[in-house]
């Protein structure tokens, strides 16, 4: 079966939103285009049990213009990656702002957090952090990734589509 699902990245600026994005399609990049106001779209398909999905994967630009097209960005998502920096507690503590905007548009779709930027030495943001957003959301699930040495970064977008799957939102 193949299908197209659109996915948003939510989470501060300079978490690491794009890096990720760039990291797991870096084979494809040239489809990405722009849209209106510095949101990038980039497309990849991710093979799951007998599925096929074309991500259509939305990466927002300039935080300052959010507010304004935060419905835009949010309309028809399946699921999302919401991201702090684990070297940033001010990242975290923002998630359930992001979280919150992103349920109130689009109801109770799957969400993976994580913890990005795991390479660094100094960080604050522990599993049990992690866990507490999990359990207050649910329908969720949470990794540490590295944009910067690869870690966890397929796993992330391939364990949302296996979330997605699992809703039957991906057919
Ligand atoms: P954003 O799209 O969420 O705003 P970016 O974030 O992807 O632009 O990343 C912001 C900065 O964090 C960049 O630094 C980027 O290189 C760095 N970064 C992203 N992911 C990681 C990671 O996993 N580990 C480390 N150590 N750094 C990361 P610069 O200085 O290049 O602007
Ligand atoms: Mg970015």
């Amino acid at each position: 079966m193949h299908s197209t699902s659109k996915i948003v990245l939510i989470g501060d600026a300079r978490v690491g939103k794009t890096s990720l994005v760039r990291r797991f399609v870096t084979n494809m990049f040239d489809p990405s285009y722009q849209i209106t106001l510095g949101t990038t779209i980039m497309k990849k398909d991710v093979e799951y049990l007998n599925y096929i999905v074309t991500l259509a994967i939305w990466d927002i630009g300039g935080q300052d213009v959010f507010r304004q097209i935060r419905s835009k960005y949010f309309f028809g998502s399946s699921g999302a990656l919401a991201i702090c920096d684990v070297s940033n507690p001010k990242t975290y503590e923002n998630l359930p702002t992001w979280v919150d905007s992103f349920k109130n548009e689009v109801g109770d779709k799957p969400i993976i957090f994580l913890g990005n930027k795991c390479d660094l030495k100094d960080t604050e943001i522990k599993e049990e952090d992690m866990k507490a957003i999990v359990d207050k959301y649910g329908n969720a699930e949470f990794l540490f990734t590295s944009a910067k040495d690869g870690t966890n970064t397929e796993k992330a977008f391939i364990n949302l589509v296996r979330l997605m799957v699992a809703e039957e939102d991906v057919i």
